[in-house]
Formats: C-alpha cells, sequence, structure tokens
C-alpha cells in the first residue's frame, strides 16, 4: 500500500475557496473518519461537515477511485473556505489521521508513474503554470496536448522499423526476406533527420513564445533612452531628466504585446568617463546589449548614421522627432517622439521582425530547452548513422539507430533516467 499524501492544491492566501487535495490507496478511508456525510458516488462534489480538533468546518468533497483520477490514485478534494488557517486546519486533519505531506510536483509524479502522463504532458502543464502571456499559455497546452509527445513517438517507429528489418536481414540471413537495401534504410533515416531540423528550427520562434523578445535600450547620454522605457510601458518607470548620466544601473520592464512579452532594459548612456559608477553603469549597458535579443540604438541627431558595435540584430531610433528640421538621414530607421509622439511602432516592427504573428498559427513549437538538447543529440547521432550506412555493417548502423531511438525516448520519458523524472516534478509546486 502506498502512502497517502495531501497538500493545498490551490494558492496559499486570502480567496475564496481553498482546495485540499489527498491521493493514495488510503485517501478515501482516512477523508471518511472526519467528512460526513461522505459523498455516496465518486466524482460528485457533496456539501459536508469537515471535523478538525479546533472547529468544524462546512466544506464540499469530492472523491475519485483509481485509476480515474488525476493521479491514477483514489483521490479525495476538499473544497473548503478560503484563508491560511482554514486550509491549515484541513491538512492536519489529514496528517492526523494518516496522511503524510506531499512533496513539490508529488501529485504529477505519481501519474507520471501510474501511466496517466507522460513527460512532456508533465513540462507543459509545468509551462502552463508559469505562462504570463497567451502564447506561453498555448505553447504549454501544445505540449499537454502530447503534440509534441505523438511526432516522437511517430519517429520513434520509424525506426525500429528499420532497425527490425535490419536485424531481421542479419538473423535470418537463409530466409528469403525482403531486405532493407542501405539505400532504402538511409532514405528513410534522412527523412527523419528533416522532421528532426525541422522541430529544431522552431526552437528560436518557441523561444519568444515562452520568454518573449529581450530588448537592450542603448545610445549617447540624454537622447531620451529612459523617457523611452516609460512610453513603451505607459508607465512612468525611469528617471528622466536633461543631466548627462541619469541613468546608471540597467533597470528591466515587461510589457506584453498582441500576446508576446517584450523585457525592456533601459541602460546608462554610454560616453567616455572617469566616474567609477557611471564607468560601471556604461559597462552593464554594453553587456545588456550584447545578451538582448535586439538592441533598440537611440539617437537624437537626425544627422547621426552610426552603428552600434554588437553582433546583435539593432534598430536604429531617431528620437526627438518633434525637434528635428529636417528628416533622419537613414531611411530603414524608425523616428520617433517619446516625450510628445506614440511609440507602438516600435512594438509592431520587433513583432514582426520576430515573426512573432507566426507563433499564433503554428502547430508545435519547442519551447523547452531539455527536448531541444534532446532533438541536438538526436540529430548528431543520425547524422553519424547515415553516414555509416556506407561505410560499416548492418548491425553497427542497427545499434546507432537504437540511440538515436534512446535519445528521443528521453523526451517522452519512455527511456528517462530517475533524476531527469526527479528534476522535472520538482519544479512543480506543491500540490500539483
Ligand atoms: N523634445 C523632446 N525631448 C525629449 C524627448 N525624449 C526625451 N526628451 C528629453 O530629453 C532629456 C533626456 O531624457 P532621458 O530619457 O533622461 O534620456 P536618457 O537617454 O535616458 O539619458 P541618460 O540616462 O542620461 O543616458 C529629458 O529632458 C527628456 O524630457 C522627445 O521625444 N522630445
Ligand atoms: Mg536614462
Amino acid at each position: 500500500m502506498n502512502k497517502t499524501i495531501v497538500a493545498l492544491s490551490t494558492a496559499r492566501g486570502r480567496a475564496a475557496i481553498s482546495v485540499v487535495r489527498m491521493s493514495g490507496d488510503n485517501s478515501i478511508e482516512i477523508a471518511k473518519q472526519f467528512f460526513r456525510p461522505f459523498p455516496q458516488k465518486p466524482n460528485l462534489l457533496k456539501l459536508g461537515t469537515l471535523t478538525t480538533s479546533h472547529f468544524d468546518e462546512h466544506a464540499m468533497c469530492v472523491y475519485f477511485v483509481a485509476p480515474h483520477s488525476y493521479t491514477g490514485e483514489n483521490t479525495v478534494e476538499f473544497h473548503c473556505h478560503g484563508g491560511t488557517a482554514v486550509a491549515q486546519a484541513v491538512i492536519e486533519t489529514c496528517l492526523e489521521h494518516g496522511a503524510v505531506m506531499a512533496q513539490n510536483g508529488e501529485f504529477s509524479k505519481r501519474a507520471f508513474i501510474n501511466g496517466k502522463q507522460n513527460l512532456t504532458n508533465a513540462e507543459g502543464i509545468i509551462e502552463m503554470i508559469d505562462a504570463e502571456t497567451a502564447s506561453a499559455a498555448k505553447a504549454g497546452a501544445n505540449l499537454l496536448e502530447n503534440k509534441l509527445g505523438k511526432r516522437i513517438v511517430a519517429l520513434q517507429d520509424t525506426l525500429l522499423d528499420i532497425v527490425s528489418s535490419c536485424e531481421a536481414a542479419l538473423d535470418y540471413p537463409e530466409e528469403d526476406l525482403e531486405l532493407p537495401t542501405v539505400e532504402t534504410s538511409k532514405q528513410k533515416l534522412t527523412d527523419i533527420l528533416c522532421k528532426i531540423n525541422e522541430l529544431i528550427s522552431t526552437a528560436t520562434l518557441g523561444k519568444v513564445a515562452k520568454y518573449g523578445i529581450d530588448v537592450a535600450i542603448v545610445g549617447k547620454p540624454n537622447v531620451g533612452k529612459s523617457s523611452l522605457l516609460n512610453a513603451l510601458l505607459g508607465v512612468d518607470r525611469a528617471i528622466v531628466s536633461d543631466i548627462q548620466g541619469t541613468t546608471r544601473d540597467t533597470l528591466t520592464e515587461s510589457v506584453n504585446y498582441r500576446d508576446i512579452r517584450f523585457n525592456f532594459v533601459d541602460t546608462a548612456g554610454i560616453r567616455e568617463s572617469n566616474n567609477e559608477i557611471e564607468i560601471e553603469g556604461i559597462k552593464r549597458a554594453r553587456k545588456a546589449a550584447d545578451s538582448a535579443d535586439v538592441v533598440l540604438h537611440v539617437t537624437d541627431d537626425p544627422t547621426d548614421r552610426s552603428v552600434y558595435p554588437t553582433i546583435r540584430p539593432q534598430v536604429r531610433i531617431y528620437n526627438k522627432s518633434d525637434l528635428f528640421k529636417s528628416e533622419p538621414c537613414c531611411v530603414d530607421s524608425l523616428v520617433v517622439s517619446a516625450k510628445y509622439g506614440d511609440v507602438e511602432i516600435i512594438k509592431e516592427t520587433l513583432y514582426e521582425m520576430f515573426s512573432a504573428q507566426d507563433i499564433e498559427t503554428s502547430d508545435l513549437l519547442i519551447t523547452n530547452e531539455r527536448h531541444l538538447s534532446c532533438l541536438k543529440q538526436a540529430k548528431l547521432q543520425l547524422t553519424e548513422a547515415i553516414a555509416d550506412c556506407d561505410k560499416t555493417t548492418l548491425d553497427v548502423v542497427a545499434n546507432e539507430i537504437k540511440q538515436v531511438w534512446q535519445t528521443l525516448g528521453q523526451i517522452t520519458g519512455t527511456d528517462a533516467s530517475e533524476d531527469v523524472i526527479d528534476r522535472i516534478y520538482s519544479k512543480f509546486c506543491l500540490g500539483k
């Protein structure tokens, strides 16, 4: 008999209701000791009295019978009044009657062990819980729906087909089996490689969907970088003044635009300086630019053609257009007035630059670093196997294909080691 675990499944603090969940072989027996009348049927919420050692709580109770529950085990949920004290008393009551506190993610880990979800489902749930934009939630929902899992399994099936026909050819050479030619095996492997490459290529957009776009705002002092940050955010966040060198530290703030998160970083104006603090600020500004997805190079001089020295993509912004006597010299730049005008054109330009509109229409994006690194490793192994088709014997190639199968299996968990599983489930919040 396994241990019955208990935890608060809703957020802690003041709220209308709290849900306390118990899962394990004994959970129904435990709940019957202090919740009356206990629901007569599973899957139906019933109102009743939950007797704690401090007070009687009027609560709702529902139970699910294994395997028809989230965890695949017997499960009981109490929907009680919100607030910290009530939920705590309900949890204590469960503990007093034989339950133990759940670890982070233990409910979901049990769901995995009981075959209710695979690892990509679990990672999808984490991404959905963490999502702050619709596109990040959609990426999580796709994982939860097992879209990636299904594609991986299809690739693995084809690999197994190839391996089994290679092995049949090796094991039963005397049988008149239709043997795979090197050419057909190679072609099938190359098709799989193409599909893996396609998946890998979605990771750039996947990163945009999940984390948003990191944008560093750089330029000389006083050109209006902080004013631009405030205008982009629509709030008065950074100090603005006509004194050169106002901003010292980097300042990061995010704003959502059409389902995408923009993470803007305001930075110190870049110039020669003897001031120790300003020098540090400028160092941080350069670092922010070097790690950003894109740099907004701001200038307030319409004759300025300079380019910010970085390998990152950059967009030149001519700010203070209200003061310009003539059109700025470079046409492929954006012209705005952070103080008096509209700066939405900047967000729209960046949105298009990163093809963010494709997120909505994309069926599946790779948003998880673990999946990406497995795919990259599978790509390397497969490339080697394809090259070896011409150089070596069928049994060597068959073994190489099995390795690719295993690497892909790590994505869905068919071949995930214990520590990978633990790492994934520990990212869950308590009660999930
Ligand atoms: N006329 C006009 N003035 C602006 C505009 N944008 C900013 N300013 C003014 O320019 C001055 C400098 O603005 P900031 O936003 O502090 O400039 P900054 O680039 O952050 O400056 P540092 O932090 O010192 O590097 C302030 O007096 C702003 O009011 C604009 O579009 N038009
Ligand atoms: Mg500033």
